[in-house]
């Protein structure tokens, strides 16, 4: 299928994913163990026939470019059927030389919606986990007629506060949208999920009215379609998690431990790929106990305790150590009789010999990040070198 362009806003700082996404960008923080967040995406668009897909790269995009590199593991290497394409920003013009906004990164790479005569231009976040057929939503936009179709789900109202709002009418037209509002008045979210009919989108981006002002879909771009041209939501019921917090972050991981979770990565019909190295499986040494988690290749536990917990590749837990509602990313070590709980360990992080991480119940504020760090998860940023014994 040739007629959808997809691009993917990987660009986002992702600020309150704290130190995960200090050194790279939310898209490329891990997941799942063996995963990064983009690879729920550009899945979700391979499994969904789209192979026209562009990423949309800005902050600490090194992790993110390793990872993708030419497409191979999703199937988006081909060159003349489709394939990926990373787009760094475009430097020069604003005094930064970065957009200022989601639509503003998408007017810097027109070219890409242009080369060819697509009708509809599918616009994702790369920082949600999700499992989306997106042809559904395309076929819908299209029976409607739409200019703009917005996938939505409801959210929590304690949430809410944080995403797109809508209303719409009966028939799923939109009414009223207000990006990010104090008070929300309605828990009917936007995804971040746009279709858009191409011509649509282009005629905005050359008209008068695409102003320096109008730089952000949310903010200026849906808006307008309420009112000059035709926005429908399209009702998304399956999985999808906005993993924007630490909470959430580390919500979501842990639900994939559930005897049967919302999120099916065993599902063969709907196979989420990622770029992941060759090593050898697992190892488990007599002694361990290892219960209710992921382990994922190359790790070992040598007689240690791992219990409801996500562990990344070639994480070792050395004897006597506890691991517990915990997540330790790739060759993360955990040194003997050390004990890690309700802990998040980025790579190869060295946890010393009976260190105790996450330490006692008094949800103490992380002290790089008082503020956004209170949520009782210890988080250890990577490469960082535990000294043995203490306590945090
Ligand atoms: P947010 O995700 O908070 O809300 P925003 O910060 O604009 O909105 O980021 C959207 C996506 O674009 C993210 O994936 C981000 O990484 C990326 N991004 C941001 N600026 C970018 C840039 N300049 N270049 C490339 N990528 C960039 C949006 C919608 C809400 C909706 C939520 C759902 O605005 O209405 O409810 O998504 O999570
Ligand atoms: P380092 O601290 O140098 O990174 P590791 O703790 O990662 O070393 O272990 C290195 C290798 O030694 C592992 O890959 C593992 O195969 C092996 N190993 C070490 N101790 C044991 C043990 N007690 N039982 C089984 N394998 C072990």
């Amino acid at each position: 299928m040739v007629d959808v362009a997809v691009m993917i806003l990987a660009g986002g700082q992702g600020e309150r994913l704290s130190i995960l996404s200090r050194q790279r960008a939310k898209p490329a923080v891990p997941f799942a163990g063996k995963y990064r967040i983009i690879d729920f995406a550009l899945s979700n668009c391979v499994n969904s026939g789209y192979f026209d897909v562009a990423v949309l790269t800005q902050y600490r995009p090194h992790s993110l470019n390793e990872h993708i590199g030419h497409g191979r593991p999703w199937d988006l290497d081909r060159e003349r059927n489709g394939g990926i394409v990373i787009l760094q920003p475009y430097l020069g013009r604003s005094q930064s030389g970065w957009y200022r906004g989601t639509a503003d990164a998408i007017y810097h790479n027109l070219f890409f919606i242009t080369r060819k005569p697509y009708t509809d231009v599918l616009i994702l976040s790369g920082d949600h986990i999700y499992a989306m057929d997106y042809r559904p939503m395309v076929a819908q936009h299209r029976r409607l007629d739409a200019d703009v179709t917005v996938a939505v789900q409801p959210v929590p109202w304690e949430d809410a506060s944080r995403f797109g709002l809508m209303t719409t009418d009966d028939e799923g037209r939109i009414i009223d949208f207000v990006e990010k509002p104090e008070q929300p008045r309605s828990n009917l979210a936007s995804m971040g999920i746009y279709v858009f009919k191409r011509d649509v989108l282009l005629d905005l981006f050359r008209s008068p009215t695409y102003a320096e002002e109008m730089t952000d879909f949310g903010h200026h771009f849906i808006p307008y379609l309420i009112h000059h041209g035709r926005a429908y939501a399209y009702r998304f019921e399956g999985y999808w998690q906005d993993v924007g917090t630490i909470q959430s972050y580390w919500e979501a991981n842990m639900a994939l431990l559930e005897d049967v979770p919302a999120l099916n990565l065993y599902d063969p019909n709907w196979r989420i790929h990622t770029r992941s190295e060759e090593r050898p499986p697992a190892k488990i040494m007599d002694g361990s106990v290892v219960s209710r988690s992921l382990i994922s290749h190359g790790a070992i536990i040598i007689r240690g305790h791992v219990e409801h917990s996500i562990l990344s590749p070639g994480v070792v837990v050395h004897e006597g150590a506890v691991v517990r509602d915990s997540i330790i990313m790739t060759d993360a070590v955990i040194g003997p009789g050390a004990v890690i709980d309700r802990c998040i360990i980025d790579k190869e992080v060295r946890v010393g010999a009976g260190a105790y991480l996450g330490y006692g119940d008094d949800y103490t504020p992380n002290w790089l990040e008082p503020k956004r760090v209170n949520t009782g998860i210890t988080i250890v940023g990577r490469n960082a070198i535990v000294p043995p014994n203490v306590r945090v």
